[in-house]
């Protein structure tokens, strides 16, 4: 094969596993359970710092796990959240454990209605934002654990083979 052809071969390749990467990465639904691993829905815990190691996408879930004697989940627009107020509630949970589906882009509010708790703190705001479409480059921002680290991976193998290829 004369060089040209190879250096087309191996950028097409490339191309290919990038477009892998990128899916792997973009479809990773993922699980999350409010405040863990160091805290959960309690009034110990920083919502807001737990909220910016995150990135949420359509498609995630987040539970919120918690005694329901001490607490319970009211899901409010932006003006219940600013105000600890849930007159105006979206929906109203009890479970202990109620999973919660993020399935479109936009923000979320929730808040502990027991008297005081929000106040406290208890309240939590999660932005879903649509799954990345940018350069394969881009940091992986989801906790999507083993699809990231196998896009990665995906990654290391595209950038060996064409610099092995390119050398022949
Ligand atoms: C989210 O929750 C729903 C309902 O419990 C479940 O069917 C789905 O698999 C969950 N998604 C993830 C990413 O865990
Ligand atoms: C949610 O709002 C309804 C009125 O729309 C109200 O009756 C109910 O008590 C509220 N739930 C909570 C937990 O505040
Ligand atoms: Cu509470």
């Amino acid at each position: 094969m004369e060089i040209r052809r190879r250096r087309a071969l191996a950028m097409a390749l490339a191309a290919v596993l990038a477009a892998v990467t990128v899916a792997r990465v973009a479809t990773a639904a993922t699980s999350y359970t409010v405040g863990a691993p160091d805290g959960l829905w309690d009034m110990h815990t920083d919502y807001a710092e737990w909220v910016a190691a995150r990135t949420f996408h359509p498609g995630d879930n987040i539970t919120f796990t918690y005694s329901r004697e001490l607490h319970d989940v009211v899901e409010v627009g932006k003006a219940g959240y600013d105000a600890c107020s849930s007159a105006n509630n979206v929906s109203a949970f009890r479970s202990g454990n109620d999973v919660v589906a993020l399935t479109t882009v936009g923000t979320r509010y929730f808040l502990c209605g027991l008297t005081g708790h929000c106040d406290s703190g208890m309240k939590i705001r999660v932005d879903v934002v649509a799954a990345s479409t940018g350069p394969v480059a881009a940091p992986p921002t989801t906790s999507a654990g083993g699809n990231v680290v196998a896009g990665l991976g995906a990654l290391v193998v595209t950038h060996a083979l064409l610099a092995s290829i390119s050398v022949w």
